[in-house]
């Protein structure tokens, strides 16, 4: 529909536009404003909800004027534009990283302290949006931050979830979820009750001819759902340039059928069919690494990414450009291949309602979509039985049936006669029921598939998918290493360490050049500057010692070293070695003289992480260190030697406490199993050590910042299938020091002992699959030359200044640059000089 006002009046809309406000005065307006109209309340009753309300409408207000002017430089340039694809988006709060972004925190602090408030209550008063489980969905969230920072036109398509990952608490030392109602009051959405796609369902695939011969395969019948539009503004950090995330919403569809089941009575079954509907955007899968093949998740992903298209669709038509000029327009990544039935539904637009012929299509296709691997665990890897498929999406079935037949073909053309080659390749496995392989198709639809770290890349390649790299040539695959962004992870968690950073390297600049950051390395033997640099450390333990007191009511003793390791609970991430190394620590200071403990570094070891609500073993895990931390922080024998912490509830505002305040953290999977890891990346960048293993980005990690400045240890990737044959196959003898460990877990230290039975079996009896015996010496002294190193501050010091220094590689602006070159094909469009006026700068 063509809404565009006529030339004579756009005069009037020049002069009354928007106009985004700048200095302290305004800005207290608006919120005044906000609170006596929008939220219809006085200063009479304006608690610190309503104030961080009015205060995010403003800043909402001021985003969405620089949005509109974004998306209009966008659509006159005509350029390409990059879209991601992400079934989770781990955004945590949006005013703080608004502020920040738009330069204007301190107007915000100046005013609302005139106001009556202090800005850190009202920055705690927002809920997180945790659309995401983990390192997968905060990654989305860091690229959106860099997209709109490096002035990309770019937009990123997910679910708006009415329940994000679940809350955590812990209750006798058990993990309980909470369910996560978020969107009670959400700012930063803004509804477009105008844009929306009708889905559909089930139903039957016609074949016929046309009058001119050809064959038409058309998808009837079935359900209809609606997908409603939310966006949400993405600020770039000193830009104007606001991006857009697109949110879908399903709604019943309204209509003939809804209204004939009401009028003819069956009430009940018309709000029935609305509830079905509304289900489908309800709730998060909370699996991490997992998948578990669910209908209904199959359900969000086809409504997600079939909204996401025609919106995407709709789009390029509006240039009336011809067909073949899609890819020059639309790069479209796909994050895991939640996303992967957008290959396949852009080809079904394409052939079925465009009349494209099969191969013409199937070109624009590959050229359009990159497609991006997180994992190699086999249980993770996506899988849906052809059955469930066939009944949800039947000419989806048919097309990916047809893919993978022209895809076989020219196997065969390039292997004659390798038959079982066939039957690896196959996008269907062979297997009762049978399943599409949503990895295989997605290869096979893109034009590029790349790893999130080197040696994750280099293992994709020589394992799950050799035989792809045989058939499409080494090329088609890439590493893009992951990278955070350093805006929330150093500038907003760390405000001190920013400030004091910045003060050395000529001001912010660093935040957009992260490897100006190199400048530190002259400081690193600075007296003036380790001692401020050791005081932030000190007074962001000082913080988190704070929280761990108001939460778990355990006082602990900021001098200590803090050692923290905070991710999903996973058997891969091995945090039950991690409570092993400490209960081993327990028994040997036990065992020691006074003398003896008078040398130890006292340490504070600190967990946090969900467990997935069906991951029985994670659960495990959680309440064993629960367990333990009661018996070693209550036993006066112990005092601050040790004490051992369990934060509830680890989420993205928990991080940005928790990551400045680390010495160590710990990131210890077993070698080849996590792909990258960030929050390594985030404690460096932080001024923290990292113990690990040599897996995932751990590895480049060291490469970067200097092998005396990791405490690496363990087996290497291409050690570990041996390993677990000799476990399976020959005698296993396991760690003495384990042993003991298990003796006393087993004796009832830790309280029943038969609760903790499947942790210490998953090792004894049943093959010790993430090699935990085979790394826990290893672990154990190299723990041990954490205790030494951190006995001379001054050096310690020195190491986490270098560290920081040769940090800039990690910044997720580079990776986005490295996908818009290698993979999007994409520029910047950067706005002109005058647009810069409502900046805050
Ligand atoms: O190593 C991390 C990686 O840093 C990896 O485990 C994680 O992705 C991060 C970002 O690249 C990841 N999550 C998932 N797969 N890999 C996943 C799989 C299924 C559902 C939800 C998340």
């Amino acid at each position: 529909v063509e809404a565009s006002i006529p030339e004579p009046q756009r005069a009037a809309w020049k002069k009354f536009q928007a106009t985004p406000f700048v200095t302290k005065e305004d800005f207290e307006k608006e919120v005044v404003r906000h609170v006596e109209t929008t939220l219809a309340r006085s200063m009479f009753n304006c608690d610190e909800t309503a104030a961080y309300a009015a205060a995010s409408l403003a800043f909402r207000d001021r985003l969405i004027t620089e949005w509109n002017r974004t998306q209009q430089r966008q659509t006159f340039a005509d350029t390409k534009r990059v879209y991601y694809l992400s079934l989770e988006f781990l955004m945590g709060r949006a005013f703080d990283n608004a502020m920040l972004n738009v330069g204007l925190k301190n107007v915000a602090k100046e005013g609302l302290s005139e106001l009556g408030f202090r800005i850190e209550d009202i920055i705690s008063q927002e809920h997180d949006a945790a659309l995401g489980n983990g390192g997968l969905g905060r990654l989305a969230a860091c690229f959106l931050d860099s997209m709109a920072s490096l002035n990309y036109p770019a937009w990123g398509y997910g679910l708006r979830y009415r329940y994000g990952i679940f809350k955590q608490e812990i209750v006798d030392g058990y993990q309980v979820e909470v369910p996560d109602y978020w969107l009670d009051f959400n700012p930063w959405e803004f509804p477009r009750h105008d844009i929306v796609v009708d889905i559909q369902f089930y139903g039957g695939v016609r074949k016929y001819q046309d009058e001119h011969g050809r064959n038409i395969a058309k998808w009837e019948g079935g359900e209809m759902v609606k997908a409603v539009a939310y966006d949400v503004p993405i600020p770039g950090y000193d830009t104007p340039s606001t991006n857009n995330m697109r949110l879908w919403s399903s709604k019943a569809a309204s209509g003939e059928f809804d209204f004939q089941k009401f009028n003819s009575g069956d009430y009940e079954s018309s709000v029935a069919d609305q509830q079905r509907a509304e289900t489908i955007s309800a709730v998060l899968y909370p699996n991490d690494n997992l998948d578990r093949g669910k209908e209904l998740r199959l359900k969000q992903q086809y409504f997600w990414v079939a909204a996401s298209l025609y919106d995407i669709v709709r789009r390029f038509k509006k240039s009336k450009r011809a067909w073949s000029e899609f890819p020059d327009q639309v790069a479209i990544q796909l994050n895991d291949t939640h996303p992967t039935l957008a290959t396949v539904e852009l080809q079904r637009i394409l052939i079925d309602l465009e009349g494209l012929e099969w191969d013409e299509a199937w070109t624009i296709v590959t050229k359009t979509f990159g497609y991006t691997n997180h994992t190699v665990l086999p249980e993770a890897l996506e899988k849906w039985s052809v059955p469930l498929m066939q009944n949800l999406l039947p000419r989806h079935l048919q097309i990916i049936y047809e893919i993978n037949m022209y895809f076989l073909q020219s196997v065969e053309r390039k292997f004659p006669g390798d038959r079982e080659m066939l039957g690896r390749v196959s996008i269907i496995e062979e297997s009762q029921p049978k399943m599409v392989r949503m990895a295989y198709l997605a290869i096979v639809g893109s034009h590029k598939v790349n790893g999130v770290a080197e040696l994750h890349s280099d293992l994709i390649k020589t394992t799950i998918f050799k035989d792809f790299v045989k058939i499409f040539g080494p090329d088609k695959f890439t590493n893009v290493t992951n990278g955070i962004t350093p805006r929330r992870w150093l500038h907003q968690a760390n405000p001190r360490l920013s400030e004091l950073i910045a003060s050395k390297t000529g001001g912010l600049g660093f935040l957009k050049d992260l490897n100006i950051l190199n400048e530190l390395e002259k400081f690193a033997d600075d007296k003036e500057f380790k001692k401020e640099w050791a005081e932030i450390k000190y007074a962001n333990k000082v913080r988190l010692a704070k929280h761990i007191k108001t939460t778990t009511g355990v006082t602990v003793n900021p001098s200590a070293l803090f050692d923290i390791q905070v991710k999903r609970i996973h058997e891969y991430k091995r945090q039950q070695m991690n409570i092993f190394g400490v209960i081993h620590r327990y028994l040997t200071i036990k065992a020691m003289t006074a003398e003896e403990r008078k040398k130890l570094a006292p340490r504070v070891s600190i967990f946090g992480g969900k467990a997935a609500p069906g991951y029985w073993m994670a659960k495990t895990i959680i309440h064993l260190i629960n367990n333990v931390g009661a018996k070693v922080n209550n036993d006066p024998d112990i005092g601050d030697l040790l004490k051992v912490i369990f934060l509830e509830d680890y989420n993205v505002s928990k991080a940005e406490i928790i990551t400045p305040a680390s010495d160590v953290s710990e990131h210890i999977s077993t070698a080849g199993t996590e792909a990258s890891g960030t929050s390594n990346m985030k404690f460096v960048l932080n001024g923290g050590l990292i113990i690990g293993t040599c897996d995932g980005a751990n590895i480049e990690i060291t490469r970067e910042i200097g092998e005396n400045n990791i405490f690496l240890f363990g087996n290497l990737a291409e050690d570990v299938e041996d390993l677990r044959h000799a476990h399976n196959y020959g005698s296993h003898t396991l760690d003495p020091d384990l042993l003991k460990v298990f003796e006393t877990i087993k004796s009832g230290t830790f309280g029943d002992a038969g609760a903790f039975s499947a942790l210490t079996s998953a090792i004894e009896d049943h093959g010790d699959y993430y090699l935990v015996s085979d790394d826990f010496h290893s672990y154990i002294q190299t723990q041990a030359l954490v205790d030494e190193a951190y006995k001379n501050q001054d050096e310690w010091i020195t190491k986490t200044i270098l560290s920081v220094a040769r940090m800039g590689f990690f910044s997720s602006d580079r990776c986005i640059n490295e996908y818009a070159e290698m993979i999007w094909n994409v520029e910047p469009l950067a706005p002109e000089k005058g647009e810069t006026d409502g900046l805050g700068k």
